[in-house]
């Protein structure tokens, strides 16, 4: 599946050009990041993040800061609003997310294996069928095992979308995008790379069809891939999945990766989904640290419908790799010894953030699918005044709590006026 966005360049360029007399002050280095406003990390010397004026983005590639900014972005001035140099950004790698060997599913004990969903009480949501129906979770990140027979079920397809004919069927900029996208360009192989699968299945593993009890099992996922074998993306790449995302109908996002620094784009790009009503769930990282003092993103952006996530331990504990922050943070939920689905039909237990969060874009897929007519506000609320506080256990988030969802509903129900 290839990304022809960049072809939309060719024809805005010439607009441009007819435009240019209408851009009043604006200068290409003022729509440029400076170099002095730059905060440090991996930054891609030849790759750019455009922020359009029309809301768009796109990634663009040049020769150098100088050479683009005299070439591209004068040239296409009038409709560029921002532009910032991309940056990497690194998942963890597999030992630091403390994977543990393939469990013997078997003989581990059932409380063991699901404690997540079990700890924040989804299995009460599962007994009155609210399960995730009509709710799509984004997975941005690395790539899904899509023929794992737990998530197989739960992948939402697109309809208009002819598989394997090299073909863009529906037109909208991505060919044979069927489940998703890959806007990673090199080979991509879930067996190299397991978190997208495993955050997948914590979010909707299909619990009829195997051991793994997604939170919410019958939402359906759209796998939306940047992050590539060795756990490496860039922050523009993650800006293409979004949006990509959005344009199928995700009604929450599950962003469980970060340590980047202040890109303005990264912001402008999640703000403005946060103001299109979509429900962003992100891990608050895994550095041990106060998030409000040392912040990263995008963890840290406190954005009006984000839902910042610590990990908690089976005891009820917040994790000691756990970032937090009274402001920034919000809620703790499960990501110790999580057990969900990776390639192969396998079961492993990974722990972070980066499986708390989709605990909780779970919980907001079961509150979504009962009260379709919430707005993100609402659930996001919903979560976060459901939580339980244990004396002795506050976490130190802005709840002081972690996520209950049967708690939630109630909450929910009656916000709802229901
Ligand atoms: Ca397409
Ligand atoms: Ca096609």
């Amino acid at each position: 599946m290839d990304v022809v966005k960049a072809a939309v360049a060719v024809p805005l360029m010439v607009l441009g050009l007819l435009l240019s007399g209408c851009s009043g002050t604006k200068t290409a280095d003022s729509v440029m990041t400076s170099a002095s406003s730059q905060c440090g990390g991996q930054t891609m010397e030849n790759r750019f993040i455009v922020q359009w004026e029309d809301g768009s983005f796109s990634v663009e590639s040049g020769k150098s800061k100088d050479e683009f900014r005299d070439s591209f972005v004068t040239q296409n001035l009038a409709l560029i609003k921002h532009v910032d140099a991309d940056q990497k950004i690194q998942l963890p790698n597999q030992n630091d997310l403390r994977v543990n060997a393939t469990a013997d599913v078997g003989a581990l004990a059932t409380g063991t294996l699901n404690w997540g969903p079990a700890m924040i009480q989804a299995s009460a949501l599962w007994s009155k069928n609210i399960k995730g129906d009509g709710i799509a979770v984004a997975v941005i990140d690395g790539m899904v095992d899509v023929t794992n027979t737990q998530l197989r079920p739960n992948i939402l397809i697109n309809p208009n979308e002819i598989p394997n004919n090299g073909i863009d069927d529906d037109n909208n900029g991505y060919i044979d995008d069927v489940y998703g996208i890959q806007v990673n360009a090199g080979t991509n192989d879930p067996t190299k790379n397991k978190h997208g699968s495993h955050v997948a299945g914590t979010i909707a593993a299909d619990s009829t069809v195997g051991p793994v009890q997604g939170v919410a099992p019958r939402a359906k996922i759209i796998p939306a891939q940047f992050i590539d074998n060795d756990g490496g993306g860039s922050v523009g790449d993650g800006i293409i999945a979004m949006n990509y995302a959005a344009t199928r109908g995700a009604k929450i996002m599950n962003m469980s990766w970060g340590g980047s620094p202040c890109i303005p784009n990264l912001q402008a790009a999640m703000n403005s989904l946060s103001n299109q009503g979509v429900l962003l769930i992100t891990a608050s990282g895994n550095e041990g640290e106060n998030v409000d003092y040392t912040p990263s993103y995008p963890s840290a952006f406190n954005l009006y419908n984000q839902i910042n996530v610590a990990a908690s331990t089976i005891d009820d504990f917040m994790i000691y790799f756990s970032n937090f922050g009274q402001k920034s943070v919000h809620v703790a939920a499960p990501g110790v010894d999580i057990y969900s689905t990776v390639p192969g039909n396998q079961v492993e237990s990974m722990s972070g953030t980066s499986m708390a969060s989709p605990m909780t874009a779970g919980a907001a897929a079961l509150l979504w699918s009962a009260f379709p007519t919430a707005t993100a506000q609402q659930v996001k609320q919903a979560l976060l005044k459901g939580v339980d506080v244990t004396a002795g256990h506050e976490f130190q988030v802005s709840t002081h709590g972690r996520i209950n969802v049967n708690k939630s509903y109630t909450i929910l129900k009656s916000m709802l006026g229901l």
